[in-house]
């Protein structure tokens, strides 16, 4: 992949950014957006930081619905944090405005940019294996839900549609291997077998939504461990970014995704899948410190199914890692041609390894509910 870059002027010029650039640096965590953290230093010798992105405008068609609803949020969280008496410049984020009012800047090549304050003093994971920190990310992210529990949701539009809708998915997949537009086929016949051997579990909360027994909420819908932001001291996941697909959804798909990639003892493109596993202790830890927070918002159903939507969450993106394989990689970021086909891998494995070990992730979840 060749180094991306960002007209520094371009910027600059639209979001208005203060003082004299310094350096600035590549962020490699994401899949999707392309990111850069940018340093200036003022007049007064203080550095100050930003972060600036190129939306992904294959995946995000439409910029402007997109930063609507970000903006929407952020400012919608700014008040709950201020009510609370937490700290809104470290604990959501200040997106910057350009001239003409939008919060993000068409560059002259069509491509789309957006800015936000950097916030210091904090670290992220792509991988953990301390269950204190995971329990930190588990309460995160059950008070980031709680946070918009009120957000008035007919306001959110749909950034993706069918984001989460498993059979959708299963049905872009069959699409996909009908297609084989890549030709790769013969490469994940295995593959193509163990995903369709669980057609079933991909209509189960569908169909329990259909039915009217899971409510909708407004998720986050992408709760992979690096988008928290945890603070150095305390260790405490204080802001949740990526904010990109925040939608009506389950309670379920963030909780599920979440021990997607971060029970996962392995990193989620592990060539060696001896070394993928659930982490039980780490399931326990997430399960604890998100039950803590929400357990007296959800329902018993959902409390039900949060072991459940691990394996389903799992499930989902190794479907989705194959379909983008099969598809010839328009989707997902890759640093090598296989790499999709390694993480579907690491997905299939670590669904095996949660069929074999649901009893348990069962118990330990009614254990933290109580
Ligand atoms: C993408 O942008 P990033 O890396 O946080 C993807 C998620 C997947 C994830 C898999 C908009 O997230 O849905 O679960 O990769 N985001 C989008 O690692 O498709
Ligand atoms: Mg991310």
């Amino acid at each position: 992949m060749g180094e991306q870059q960002f007209d520094l002027a371009f910027v600059q010029r639209q979001f208005d950014l203060p003082g004299t650039f310094q350096s600035s640096e590549t962020l490699n965590n994401g899949h999707i957006n392309t990111t850069f953290v940018l340093d200036f230093q003022t007049a007064d010798g203080a550095v100050q930081s930003y972060v600036v992105q190129k939306i992904n405008t294959y995946v995000f068609k439409d910029p402007d619905t997109l930063m609507k609803n970000i903006v929407g949020v952020t400012s919608f969280l700014r008040r709950e944090i201020e009510k609370s008496g937490g700290d809104p410049e470290r604990e959501t984020l200040t997106f910057l405005p350009c001239a003409n009012g939008k919060y993000y800047a068409k560059d002259e090549n069509g491509a789309c940019w957006r800015c936000y304050r950097h916030i210091g003093e904090v670290y992220t994971c792509n991988i953990i294996d301390s269950e204190e920190v995971f329990k930190n990310a588990g309460a995160a992210f059950g008070s980031f839900q709680k946070m918009l529990a009120d957000y008035p949701s007919e306001t959110l539009k749909e950034t993706i549609p069918n984001f989460h809708n498993t059979y959708s998915r299963f049905l872009d997949f069959e699409k996909a291997v009908r297609d084989n537009l890549s030709g790769r086929r013969d490469q994940v016949e295995a593959e193509i077998e163990f995903l369709r051997a669980r057609e079933a579990d991909t209509r189960v909360l569908l169909d329990l939504m259909d039915k009217g027994e899971l409510p909708l909420r407004v998720t986050h819908n992408d709760t992979k461990l690096n988008n928290i932001l945890f603070d150095n001291k305390t260790n405490h996941g204080i802001c949740i970014i990526d904010l990109d697909t925040v939608m009506p959804g389950l309670a379920l798909y963030d909780f599920g995704d979440s021990i997607r990639f971060g029970a996962n003892t392995a990193s989620e493109d592990e060539k060696d899948l001896s070394k993928v596993s659930l982490s039980l202790p780490l399931y326990k830890a997430y399960v604890e410190g998100y039950l803590g927070v929400a357990k007296d918002s959800l329902t018993a159903r959902e409390i039900e199914y949060l072991p459940f939507s691990a394996k389903l969450m799992t499930l989902e993106c190794g479907m989705r890692f194959l379909t983008d394989f099969l598809n010839g990689d328009t989707y997902f970021k890759t640093e090598y041609p296989e790499h999709n086909l390694v993480r579907c891998r690491t997905q299939f494995k670590l669904v095996e390894d949660m069929e074999k070990k649901m009893a348990e992730m069962q118990s330990l979840t009614t254990e933290a509910a109580k």
